[in-house]
């Protein structure tokens, strides 16, 4: 089951991944997570919007956008007392990893003092820093390494003959480039999509085939549903077709070939939980997930809140992943 990890995943054998017997794919998915994670252990996460609303760019999906008629609100990039004010409820909440988006194209340079400083308060505070702030140049990346940033959310959101269906004002190869920057100034890569914008299986194939021959998997997967959102074009589409909605099990499938062909990554179940049941949401941890998000809010969506998720993890019997990295959680396992 240890096998090597892969990086030349063809996108036939993730296709055949997803045409398996629902079960059969189930069951190789919790073989994997289980061979390269404690299996009951699920990493917790915040998300803060550190800049929220007036982005330049036309992602259909999301309220941020200038182009979206959601009632999202501008407001400029927080001081670095209330973002730090915030990573230590975080922390008291149990989190391990604190995010922080800003609903930028890129960062300017003048911004990047600032941020730098946030990322130096939150690391103090012992969290895992994360920051998701669109395009970078390797400068700018240097100066987040330098800062002591661990890991940079950059979503290639769908596969790439989707991309320009969701997305006008940049390319899925500039995702690509950001992230190579990323890799190469050190930083840690989390980065996934979204499910349910009305691709299909084979777009979902694409993006999962996307991730998994980047010449190094990400840490951190994101695989979110789309939290359809009155007033931007996806979410809208949606209202107006509700069949084009994302099957659950269709989902599940998803996280299941993420988690066999990404085994070391943290597969995260990400936007879209505040709507799906406790059984789906106990399919994806079977399936591999083992990260999510907590809190009331994501970015600006709902998220499903600290309450439902203690009363779900209690009857899950699953617990916070602490500090230790899985791997070597499991080698100790291991040598016991
Ligand atoms: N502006 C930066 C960027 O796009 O890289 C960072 C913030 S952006 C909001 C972070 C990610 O959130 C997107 O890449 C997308 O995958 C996800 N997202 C945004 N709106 C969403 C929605 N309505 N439903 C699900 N995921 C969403
Ligand atoms: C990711 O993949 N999902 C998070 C995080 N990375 C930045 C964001 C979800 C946003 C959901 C919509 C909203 O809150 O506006
Ligand atoms: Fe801007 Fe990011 Fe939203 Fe796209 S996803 S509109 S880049 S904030």
């Amino acid at each position: 089951m240890s096998e090597a990890i892969r990086t030349d995943w063809t996108r036939e054998e993730i296709a055949a991944l997803f045409d398996l017997p629902f079960t059969e794919l189930v069951f190789r998915a919790a073989e994997v997570h289980r061979a390269h994670h404690r299996a009951s252990e699920v990493q917790l996460c915040t998300l803060l919007s550190i800049k929220t609303g007036g982005c330049p760019e036309d992602c259909g999906y999301c309220s941020q956008s200038v182009k979206a008629d959601s009632g999202v609100e501008a407001t400029r990039l927080m001081d670095v007392q209330a973002v730090l004010q915030r990573a230590a409820q975080a922390k008291d909440a149990g989190s391990q990893r604190f995010c922080m988006g800003a609903a930028w194209r890129n960062p300017k340079d003048r911004d990047m003092p600032k941020i730098v400083e946030i990322v130096k308060g939150v690391a103090a505070m012992g969290l895992e820093t994360c920051m998701t702030l669109g395009m970078l140049t390797p400068k700018q990346a240097g100066m987040l390494a330098e800062a002591g940033l661990d890991y940079y959310n950059h979503n290639i959101d769908t596969g790439p003959e989707y991309y320009e269906r969701v997305i006008s004002t940049r390319t899925f190869g500039d995702r690509l480039e950001t992230l190579d920057t990323v890799r190469a100034a050190g930083i840690s890569v989390c980065s996934g999509g979204i499910v349910g914008m009305g691709e299909m299986r084979a777009d979902r194939v694409g993006f999962i085939h996307a991730l998994a021959t980047l010449p190094r998997h990400p840490e951190s997967v994101p695989v979110n549903a789309l939290v359809p959102v009155k007033g931007t074009v996806l979410g809208d589409m949606l209202a107006d077709t509700p069949l084009a909605k994302i099957d659950d099990i269709e989902f599940v499938r998803t996280v299941a070939a993420a988690r066999i062909t990404m085994p070391k990554s943290m597969v995260r179940l990400s936007a879209g939980r505040e709507s799906m049941s406790e059984a789906t949401q106990a399919l994806c941890f079977l399936a591999g997930a083992n990260s999510i998000f907590t809190g009331d809010t994501l970015l600006t969506a709902p998220n499903a809140g600290d309450d439902a998720d203690g009363a779900l993890f209690a009857k899950l019997g699953l617990v916070p992943l602490t500090g230790e990295e899985p791997m070597r959680a499991c080698q100790a396992m291991a040598a016991e």
